[in-house]
């Protein structure tokens, strides 16, 4: 995999976020496609959020994926200044379970889009998956390591409930 041009953001509200967002760099090793990710706080650091929202699609990434916690505002800031698409990843809280992060995240006004995944790692696993489609809608060779992907899962899946 070529390091050197990722093609996809994976940025978070705070270290803490990483073993969800985790997820979703696995999903995109496992279809080789490269990432970066990075801590990018709406609130702690508001200007690296613009900073890097405004500046992503001049560094080459494609697709930013985009998790916080609580008081989301990460994913719905970051696509307010940026064309390209954004995933939104709401990372399951402490205090209401990520109820907070998802209505956060979900509810944006009509006009600036924020793709909004399942809460948690079964979301940012998503949210990779979906980064990939995206991605291979260009790109031929990905197509088809997302097809043997998605063959592989159906096969990982039994039919009968014993050994
Ligand atoms: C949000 O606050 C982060 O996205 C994180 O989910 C949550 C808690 O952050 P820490 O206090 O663990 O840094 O900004």
């Amino acid at each position: 995999m070529d390091r050197s041009t990722p093609l996809v953001a994976i940025v978070m509200g705070s270290r803490s976020d990483w073993p969800t967002l985790k997820c979703a760099a696995d999903a995109l090793d496992a279809l080789e496609v490269a990432w970066e990710a990075r801590v990018v706080s709406a609130h702690r650091t508001p200007d690296r959020l613009v900073a890097f929202s405004r500046g992503a699609r001049g560094e080459g990434f494609k697709v930013i994926i985009a998790g916080a916690g609580g008081a989301a505002h990460l994913p719905g800031m970051v696509a307010s200044m940026t064309e390209l698409p954004v995933l939104g990843v709401p990372v399951k809280s402490r205090a209401l379970k990520g109820l907070d992060s998802l209505l956060s995240i979900v509810q944006m006004p009509g006009g600036v889009p924020v793709g909004t995944l399942a809460i948690g790692e079964a979301g940012a696993t998503n949210a990779g998956l979906l980064a990939a489609q995206i991605l291979a809608l260009s790109d031929e060779a990905l197509a088809g390591r997302l097809a043997t992907w998605r063959a592989d899962l159906t096969a990982s899946v039994a039919e009968t409930v014993e050994d």
